[in-house]
């Protein structure tokens, strides 16, 4: 199967972009033909430093690789680097509805935050993110939840088109983890961890031990002291008990069961201890990584060169059936 999905160059990584994203795309590595892309026409949707984004892209990628992507195994790529990606853009900007922008959640929400009048091209994010599925056919987008919304965009936008001009898309279907597709924030259990919460509110991917420990022990948690898997009654304690479940690959009951009869300040010391041993080999990989410049060019390159065949094929369907060659 052909499976797409991107991230944002904007800035560290957290936990959430891992459990959610990044470990679903290294298992399907293995299994499907797979492309992932550094979408940082997405990132400029939000305001961001011109200054800082090619840092973030590279950034971006020496992490991905630090955590398993394998270039041999899959297509990896700089979306800006395709021109396609703006030209199936602006061509499937012609047959969705504006109303169907409008009520996407990620819009309301951004929209909201930024207060100043919210730019055009955050109201067409989602459109540009259904071109980046629908140029390379794919059938499965390994996402978070938040992101789920889009992808039925996505595949509203294939219908569309292909109902108008003939079958040219693939439906894809979005790929959620069973456990950890929305990850809490420390500090508010009821909202997604998100870089925008605050830094006390996520783990990055290179947080020092140090503050790995200070974060979770001020992580927000509920009245009583069970460490017990509820979440109504006990969301921050549910959020930790995920985390710990992922990091550990051990059931959310084999933990309860180590946990019965200790309190929250045990269970937060080993969750710690366990952030701190999993994640490092991460930061080992990415210190050695950051030194080798020219060999995470040569691979963004040999991406985008094996990516822009496929582009430019679906790229030619499309103005054909739409008349305009
Ligand atoms: P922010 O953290 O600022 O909200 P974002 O959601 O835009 O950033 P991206 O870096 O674009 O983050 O997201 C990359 C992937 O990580 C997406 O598939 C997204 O669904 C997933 N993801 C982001 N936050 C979480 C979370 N808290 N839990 C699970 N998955 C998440
Ligand atoms: N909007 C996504 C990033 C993204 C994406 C995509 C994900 C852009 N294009 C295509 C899957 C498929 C986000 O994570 N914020």
């Amino acid at each position: 199967m052909k499976v797409f999905s991107g991230i944002r160059p904007s800035g560290q990584l957290h936990i959430g972009n891992y459990l959610g994203a990044m470990r679903q795309w290294i298992k399907l590595q293995e299994i499907h033909d797979c492309i992932f892309c550094i979408v940082d026409l997405h990132a400029i949707t939000t305001p961001y430093d011109p200054g800082e984004l090619q840092k973030n892209i590279t950034d971006a990628a020496i992490i991905y690789l630090a955590a398993g992507l394998d270039p041999e195994k899959s297509i990896f790529f700089v979306q800006s680097n395709i021109e396609e990606h703006s030209e199936l853009a602006w061509l499937l900007g012609t047959i969705i509805p504006v109303g169907d922008l409008l009520r996407m959640t990620q819009y309301k929400e951004k929209s909201q935050e930024l207060r100043k009048s919210p730019k055009a091209g955050l109201l067409n994010y989602p459109i540009l993110m259904a071109a980046d599925i629908l140029l390379y056919q794919a059938e499965l987008v390994p996402v978070g939840k938040d992101q789920q919304q889009h992808v039925e965009l996505a595949r509203e936008i294939a219908r569309k088109f292909n109902r108008k001009f003939g079958k040219t898309f693939e439906m894809p279907e979005v790929f959620l983890p069973k456990m950890g597709a929305k990850i809490m924030s420390l500090q508010n259990p009821r909202k997604k961890m998100a870089k925008s919460e605050g830094k006390e509110s996520y783990i990055a991917l290179l947080d020092s031990s140090k503050t790995i420990k200070e974060k979770i022990m001020k992580a927000v948690t509920d009245p009583g002291k069970e460490i017990k898997y509820d979440l109504q009654r006990k969301p921050g304690i549910s959020n930790l008990l995920t985390i710990y479940s992922l990091f550990s690959e051990k059931s959310l009951k084999e933990i309860e069961k180590e946990f019965k009869g200790k309190g929250y300040e045990d269970f937060k010391k080993s969750l710690a201890q366990l952030l701190i041993e999993k994640l490092e080999p991460f930061k080992t990989k990415q210190k050695e990584l950051s030194k080798k410049e020219e060999y995470l060019e040569k691979i963004l390159d040999g991406g985008a060169k094996k990516a822009k065949v496929l582009a430019q094929s679906t790229m030619k369907e499309v103005s054909q059936k739409m008349g305009l060659i």
